[in-house]
């Protein structure tokens, strides 16, 4: 093969299943042949990955770009479309999944999404694609979700807190079951908005309002009941849910359960779960202010060693970076917004939640030394993609078939050409941030080279951002479309129908018939009366294709 366009020699091939050395070679920004190394001697350029690992682009699926307030106080994103991505390239992240957000005030999702996508347009140097924001689920909203589907999206988050933002059971339930019509996944903000709200209330009474309270205001529990909660109500509507950004190991234990039960219930978590603690919160002055997030950084590292363990263990699909900077310093719109003569330290509960990480994800967490190198690329990278219909375009090196999407990394500590050891500071980051919660950390691993769609976008040892500028044109027009969410999670039309409960299901099974959605309860098995809307309708297994004659109750008219 002498017309590659780019050949990687000399590394090691990590996919989420396997790990061998194989020279890499890319033609028209697609992975083209995997091959022994040495087997491909020419192409127009060659690169010398000197022994390190090469990983697929990382896969940032939790982004927070030129977002407006919604998550306390007067906070705005101090990231735009263009320095987001910049950074996210920086840190080996070469697709991201932004949120087009709608407020409570606002009524159209569809408006919400051409107004993010002209914010959007030809100011990205990554690979991107959107979540919806859901803060409004009115009827016009939900009447929407065919249109969004068609537009390409796949996946929304609600929350169940937050003024802006949080939704009754009642919503979520409409939200779950128009979800479930067009093959959504819902990401879900778990946390009791009605109990933070009373306890925050209560601290201020006592006049306890500096950044450590934010922590003290919402405990565990207010996570892991919320948990809870979503867990119950996407079983009831049969609908997957994906739990973001979790902290505590009490919500990932319920996690951990459901799936255990078979339901289609995903996890996230981050590196500030991983790395920071309330101690993060409680720095002199108003310095704790820097690391405010929702849900906070928990009790000590035997939490963090329970997050670890949910990575490895599976209970978490994804580690994303939940990248929503806000400048510490701005007064306007930063962190510092919260500061007035009566309270010269802030008052925590107006303090934008939320930390800058997009480009720090993927090097603190490699660094760390914590996950196999499969798992780190299952979790950064091949689940991102997978979940939300990005796969195997995204998230894999497979030849013919995936983007010449890769991170180049530096040779393991004790090889030749090992990255020496280095201690991070802000400065050495391309977000539009003034702190990194992660100052004074430690790293082993870097990027050495980021390639997007087979063009060096990032030389960690060369020009480094310049040579990003130089030679990544930015994305104009690109647009990932979502084919579905369905690689992990079944829409109604897949659900395999074998005539046996699902195991945790309550016996109970969705069905499509002639367009029809309907529960199907095994022969033989109480239903409850209580669950059926309208009619009931005796079908033959020969026409629901099980081998069991079923109560057929119809649900809705899926129109
Ligand atoms: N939730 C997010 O997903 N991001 C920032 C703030 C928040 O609470
Ligand atoms: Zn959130
Ligand atoms: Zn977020």
């Amino acid at each position: 093969m002498d017309d590659l366009d780019l050949l990687i020699t000399n590394g090691i091939v990590v996919t989420a299943s396997d790990e061998a050395k194989l020279d890499i070679g890319i033609k028209n920004g697609k992975i083209a042949i995997l091959a022994p190394q040495g087997l491909l001697n020419t192409a127009k350029k060659v690169i010398n990955a000197k022994g390190g690992y090469i990983t697929p682009g990382g896969v940032d699926t939790h982004v927070h770009l030129e977002e407006p307030a919604l998550f306390g106080g007067k906070g705005r994103s101090s990231d735009n479309f263009e320095t987001g991505t910049r950074s996210a390239i920086c840190g080996g992240t070469t697709t991201i999944v932004a949120f087009a957000p709608q407020a409570k005030t606002e009524g159209s999702l569809l408006e919400v999404l051409k107004e993010t996508h002209e914010r959007a347009r030809g100011n990205c140097y990554a690979d991107y694609s959107f979540h919806m924001l859901c803060g409004n689920p009115s009827e016009k909203a939900l009447s929407e979700f065919p249109e969004l589907r068609r537009q390409g999206i796949s996946s929304l988050k609600i929350y169940l807190t937050y003024e802006a933002l949080q939704l009754r059971d009642d919503q979520v339930l409409d939200v779950l079951y128009s979800s479930r019509k067009e093959g959504f996944t819902t990401m879900i903000h778990a946390e009791n908005g009605d109990v933070l709200n009373w306890m925050t209330k209560k601290l201020e009474a006592l006049n306890l309002v500096a950044p450590k309270y934010h922590a003290t205001s919402r405990p565990q529990l207010v996570e892991t009941e919320a948990t809870y909660r979503a867990i119950m109500l996407a079983e009831l509507m049969d609908a997957p849910i994906l739990v973001v950004h979790v902290s505590s190991p009490s919500a990932a234990a319920h996690l951990r359960n459901a799936q255990t039960r078979g339901l289609p219930v995903y996890a996230e978590t981050c590196p500030q779960y991983l790395f920071l603690t309330r101690e993060d919160l409680d720095k002199p002055g108003f310095e704790g202010a820097k690391c405010v997030c929702s849900p906070p950084p928990r009790e000590n590292s035997g939490d963090h060693d329970a997050i670890w363990l949910g990575l490895s263990n599976g209970t978490f699909t994804v580690l994303s970076s939940d990248h929503c900077p806000f400048d510490y310093e701005n007064t306007e719109i930063g962190k510092k917004s919260t500061l007035s003569v009566e309270h010269p330290n802030g008052k925590f509960a107006h303090i934008p939640n939320g930390l800058p990480g997009v480009e720090t994800r993927l090097a603190t967490v490699l660094s760390a030394g914590r996950l196999s190198m499969q798992k780190f690329v299952e979790v950064t990278s091949t689940n991102a993609a997978k979940l939300y219909g990005l796969y195997p375009q995204k998230g894999s090196i497979l030849p013919g078939v995936s983007d010449a999407d890769l991170v180049i990394w530096y040779p393991s500590q004790g090889k030749d050409g090992a990255l020496t050891p280095f201690t991070l500071t802000n400065s050495m980051l391309h977000h539009r941030c003034d702190y990194t919660p992660y100052e004074g950390q430690v790293l082993t691993q870097w990027p050495r080279y980021t390639i997007l769609r087979g063009e060096v976008v990032y030389d960690h040892e060369g020009e480094g951002l310049q040579a990003l500028a130089i030679q990544a044109p930015k994305r104009s027009d690109f647009f990932i479309v979502q084919k579905s969410a369905v690689s992990i999670a079944k829409p109604l039309s897949m659900v395999s129908i074998n005539g046996l409960p699902p195991v945790g299901m309550g016996g109970d099974q969705f069905v499509d018939v002639d367009g029809i959605e309907a529960r199907v309860a095994s022969a033989g098995s109480e239903v409850d009366e209580h669950t059926a809307v309208g009619a009931e309708v005796s079908v033959t297994a020969e026409a629901l294709n099980v081998d069991l004659v079923a109560n057929l109750f119809v649900l809705s008219d899926r129109g």
